[in-house]
């Protein structure tokens, strides 16, 4: 099964929309394997951004991402990394659709809610900053059954 890292950025947190960016996975049949609120050092988002490192914004995201704690979590299921960008919509919310997490929540680039995975190898990379294997928990769910054929 392919698993995806979806953090909600500090302000989803302060602005208490945790839950429906969980509602959008679950709702869709994707199975949580992986959570916790972590206030994230600046090692560890230099780590995640580290091909945005020479980039102008960097130093702005940066200090974005450690004004607060950030909602860190694993999703498993077919497909769940292409889905998952669809799920939160573009990165600019100005551009997202409605129906997206950043369509329906963002307005600023740099405020815009979320962030998912962009390729398998990027979640793979991203999940063993984020999580240790212990935090990342294998179960199944009845529901298996009646989401895949
Ligand atoms: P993604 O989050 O959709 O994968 P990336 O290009 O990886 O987008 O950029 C990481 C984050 O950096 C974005 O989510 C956004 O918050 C911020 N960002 C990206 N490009 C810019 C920019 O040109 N100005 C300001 N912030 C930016």
């Amino acid at each position: 099964m392919e698993r995806t890292f979806i953090a909600v950025k500090p302000d989803g947190v302060q602005r208490s929309i945790t839950h429906k960016i969980i509602a959008k996975f679950e709702e869709k049949g994707y199975k949580l394997t992986g959570i916790k609120l972590v206030n994230a050092s600046l090692e560890l988002l230099t780590e995640h951004y580290i091909e945005h490192k020479d980039k102008p914004f960097f130093p702005k995201i940066v200090s974005f991402m450690t004004s607060g704690p950030i909602l860190a979590m694993c999703w498993e299921g077919n497909d769940v990394v292409k889905q998952g960008r669809k799920i939160l919509g573009a990165t600019n919310p100005l551009n997202a659709d409605l129906g997206t997490i950043r369509g329906d929540y963002g307005i600023d680039m740099g405020r815009n809610v979320c962030h998912g995975s962009d390729s398998v190898e990027s979640a793979e990379r991203e999940l063993k900053i984020w999580f240790s294997p212990e935090e990342i928990v294998s179960y199944k769910k009845d529901e298996e059954a009646w989401l895949y054929e």
